[in-house]
């Protein structure tokens, strides 16, 4: 039964335990759930007023119109540009937050923070048109951070958002203006969308899904601002050996696992956690501190800093059942509230730290930037004390865990691709594109969801399309369930990808001094690090003088599940990026709004959704998308 639930061992160790320990995971509530209302499935349930809840029925027998009078159009739209908002929002707070942290540091208000990559400072500030001439490194970032909060504060609609213009193809802003799709101010698009589904307003399905095509757009530049701006405070990636699984966790150790989005917490954590070694050594943790990660705090801190993976989205309650967790430290975003009831069944210390995300049950120590190092004090300190009281007949630490090779940003590719031509790095990776040793470049992006078997869906299509010699770029939890599954090594490299692929993978991987290929997936980070590869492909659209809707490159999100990634998938298929989807949207109730973004899309933006559940299938599909990108290129 287990294997039905996941692919992943260590659930095939843990799960019967929680079984015999009467634990519910997050499968035994999606299983007491069973038989899910349909009418939400379809997305035709309308909750937006106190006339309703409404329903459509699917069948045409019953009521085609809600209450005040919206069909099933209207209703399907007004639902899913909602999430793209919720989606929007959660991405941009995350970005915000950095923003102000820059601006703070620029400042000097906040000691506890500094800034770690001046060449990217410098890099971001040029890429935004500022002249840094004679100044300083603390003017020059509160200059960016100004300008970047300023996406967050601009009323002339005829601006667009200054990081959305400096990012995308001269083409693309283009296209996007003309379709009156480009966001000037990220807040004001949430609103807009809260305003116009609002009950009585918008009621056209088309301009309603433009309105949310916007609104994921401003998505887009929350997240390329969150991205760069984290790069600047603490580092860009570059290529490291770590591990993933919860076999990562350390039986002699304090065991700190740092879970949900935001860097801001996690980062000044794992520097206090350095500084505390001895006090968890006091308390009888021979191996003193061991930070590891979970969800896209999870791979922030893992591509940053080479710090083990633990667990992707599915897998936390499970880290939770080993016994071997002192405390999980959580931000934003992805924390199952479960996770303190579990807690609760060990010694662990649930610790929620952001005022606006608690949980009934948690201990909750608020998260200040100004006094970050001592709140992570508190936090380190509290897990210590958790360990005095961990029971080590409970200790159940699954025999699971797989090198990873991480740390792929833009930066990083771009540098090894350096190492075969200094002058132009594209050059390689074009020529292999356009000789076919390279014949597309799939991201996967995106959660894991109960709806599908936890992982699998990942392994089975990208085993698939490296066999056909087809890039692999992965972001968020499915970088994590790569990772666990052991795809970034490069001994996947040489069983998996296909001769042509793993030619190009070794001799980049070689000459950049890795001592062999490339893994098979390239771990470009978390969610909001999806904004890399859109970075990538821009330089490579640039350099070929094309747009990104010509390029032999798809998205892929097999076990979607967030607002998030609503918003991920819609700015992909705006940028021109066919996006394939492995479960079923809460969309088909309209078959208007089915088909403008599985087919009019196409026509509009040139991206467009793909909906397949059988990730076999879904493989052959990107296959067959690449290749019609291929023949539109003549190559
Ligand atoms: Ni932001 S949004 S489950 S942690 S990828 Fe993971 Fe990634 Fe989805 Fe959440």
């Amino acid at each position: 039964m287990t294997m039905n639930y996941s692919i992943d061992p260590s659930a095939a160790t843990l799960l019967p335990l929680a079984k015999k320990e009467g634990i519910a995971t997050v499968w035994d509530r999606h299983k007491a759930m069973q038989p899910q209302c349909g009418f939400g499935q379809l997305g035709v349930c309308c909750r937006i007023c106190w006339k309703g809840p409404c329903r459509i029925d699917p069948f045409g027998d019953g009521p085609q119109r809600g209450i005040c009078g919206a069909d099933a159009d209207t209703i399907v739209a007004r639902n899913v540009i909602r999430m793209i908002a919720s989606g929007t929002a959660a991405h941009s707070e995350h970005g915000r937050h950095v923003a102000l942290a820059m601006l703070g540091v620029a400042e000097g208000k906040l000691p506890d923070y500094t800034i770690r990559d001046e060449e990217k400072l410098r890099a971001v500030a040029a890429k935004l048109g500022l002249d840094t001439t004679g100044k300083d490194l603390h003017d020059i970032a509160g200059e960016v951070a100004l300008v970047t909060l300023g996406d967050f504060q601009n009323q002339d609609h005829d601006k667009p958002c200054r990081w959305i213009a400096s990012t995308l193809t001269e083409k693309r802003l283009e296209r996007l203006a003309g379709l009156h799709a480009l966001p000037h101010n990220i807040d004001a698009m949430v609103t807009q969308i809260l305003a116009r589904t609002h009950v009585g307003c918008d009621a056209d399905a088309t301009n309603l899904i433009v309105g949310g095509i916007k609104g994921a757009l401003a998505d887009f530049d929350g997240m390329c601002l969150a991205t760069e701006l984290s790069d600047i405070l603490f580092g860009t990636p570059q290529p490291t050996v770590t591990a993933a699984n919860l076999g990562v966790l350390k039986e002699d150790a304090v065991n700190i696992a740092v879970h949900g989005h935001n860097p801001l917490l996690s980062e000044v954590v794992c520097d206090v956690a350095v500084l505390m070694e001895e006090e968890a050594r006091r308390a009888g943790a021979g191996g003193g501190i061991n930070i590891v990660g979970v969800c896209c705090t999870g791979n922030e801190v893992m591509v940053r800093h080479g710090i083990p993976l633990a667990a992707n989205y599915l897998s936390q309650e499970l880290a939770l059942i080993t016994g071997a967790v002192d405390a999980m430290v959580v931000d934003v975003q992805c924390i199952m509230p479960s996770v303190s009831e579990i807690g609760a069944c060990f010694h662990t210390e649930i610790i929620t730290t952001m005022d606006d995300n608690k949980i009934p049950g948690a201990t909750h120590v608020p998260f200040r930037e100004p006094t970050a190092a001592e709140n992570a004090r508190q936090i380190v300190t509290l897990a210590i004390d958790a360990f005095r009281r961990r029971n080590p007949q409970r200790v159940v630490i699954p025999d699971a865990k797989q090198t990873a090779v991480v740390g792929f940003g833009a930066e990083a590719i771009v540098g090894a691709l350096g190492a075969l031509n200094a002058d132009d790095p594209l050059k390689p990776l074009i020529d292999s594109i356009a000789n076919g040793n390279i014949r597309g470049i799939a991201l996967f992006a995106g959660c894991n969801n109960t709806q599908t078997t936890q992982d699998s869906s990942f392994v089975t299509m990208a085993k698939k399309l490296a066999r056909n010699n087809v890039l692999l770029l992965a972001t968020g939890c499915g970088a994590g369930a790569f990772a666990k599954h052991g795809l970034m090594t490069q001994e996947a490299t040489l069983e998996y990808a296909g001769d042509s692929l793993k030619a190009v993978l070794t001799a980049v991987g070689t000459e950049a001094g890795l001592g062999g290929p490339l893994p098979l997936v390239l771990h470009m980070g978390s969610c909001v690090d999806n904004s890399r590869a859109v970075a990538v492909a821009v330089a490579v659209a640039n350099r070929l003088g094309v747009d990104l809707d010509q390029l032999p490159l798809v998205a892929s999100a097999p076990e979607a599940m967030s607002e998030k990634a609503v918003a991920i998938g819609t700015w992909s298929v705006a940028l021109g990026i066919p996006t394939h989807v492995g479960t079923m949207p809460q969309i088909t109730g309209s078959p208007a709004v089915t088909k403008l973004l599985t087919e009019t899309a196409k026509e509009l933006l040139g991206g467009y959704f793909m909906v397949e559940l059988d990730p076999d299938k879904a493989a052959d599909r990107l296959l067959a998308v690449i290749d019609e990108r291929r023949r539109g290129l003549g190559i």
